[in-house]
């Protein structure tokens, strides 16, 4: 209850956020608690100039729903590109589909993710999302991004979203869905990133509690010059 009250909060708060493009990598982000983040192991042939993508392909760390359809796609294809290194997921909506990690957290703890998304328009100028779960709860929507058919810019949008981890162990999904209407194809995933707010140095709190206090005495001080 209580986690769900936090993720819905986060979620309204990361909503206001606007997706932006940035050059984040999550292997290189200090603290990142992602295992293949960017979905670069194990390593698949390249197949250049073929059809370089693996339906239901083996991901480290990672686990697929058996009857989705997730696949990696190594390479360039499509005029698409991997994010970061050489590979990258695609969340098809052809049919629902869910991706998962189960993540070793710290019981109260804030943290941060970071995800990149490109969407993949399909018959038509549709849209889809990729929706976050936490524990199988709700946190974040992407909403509808990305290109159309008709403007394919074949941009990665970063966004971002804040959970309060409810134990030790934290499940961490992306699911894929499509909206109503013609049907895209699906969104595709990379450089993943969770990271643990800093917490406040001992010193720190020390300063605050000063400041804290250095306040509770000005207000003292003007309830005596009423
Ligand atoms: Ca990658
Ligand atoms: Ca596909």
């Amino acid at each position: 209850m209580r986690l769900t009250s936090f993720a819905s909060l986060a979620a309204l708060a990361s909503l206001a956020l606007l997706p932006s493009v940035s050059s984040a990598q999550c292997a290189t982000t200090t603290g990142n608690i992602v295992a293949n983040c960017s979905f670069e192991s194990p390593t698949l042939p390249s197949q250049p100039g073929n059809y370089p993508y693996y339906p239901n392909a083996p991901f480290t760390g990672w686990t697929a729903n058996p009857t989705d359809n997730v696949e990696r796609w190594v390479g360039p294809y499509e005029g698409i590109s991997s994010k970061d290194g050489s590979a990258h997921i695609e969340l098809n909506v052809n049919a629902p589909t869910s991706l998962w990690q189960h993540l070793s957290t710290v019981t109260g703890a804030t943290y941060d993710l970071s995800f990149f998304g490109l969407h993949r328009p399909g018959g038509g100028n549709s849209f889809s999302l990729i929706e976050v779960f936490i524990n199988d709860t709700f946190l974040f929507t992407t909403g509808q991004f990305g290109n159309t058919l008709s403007s394919p810019s074949k941009t990665w949008f970063n966004f971002n979203a804040t959970f309060v981890a409810a134990g030790t162990q934290t499940k961490l999904e992306f699911r894929g869905k499509n909206n109503p209407g013609p049907t895209s194809y699906g969104n595709h995933l990379d450089d993943v990133s969770v990271v643990r707010r800093a917490v406040p140095e001992p010193g720190t709190l020390a300063l605050l509690a000063t400041g804290f206090v250095g306040l509770l005495g000005v207000a003292r001080r003007r309830g005596d010059a009423r």
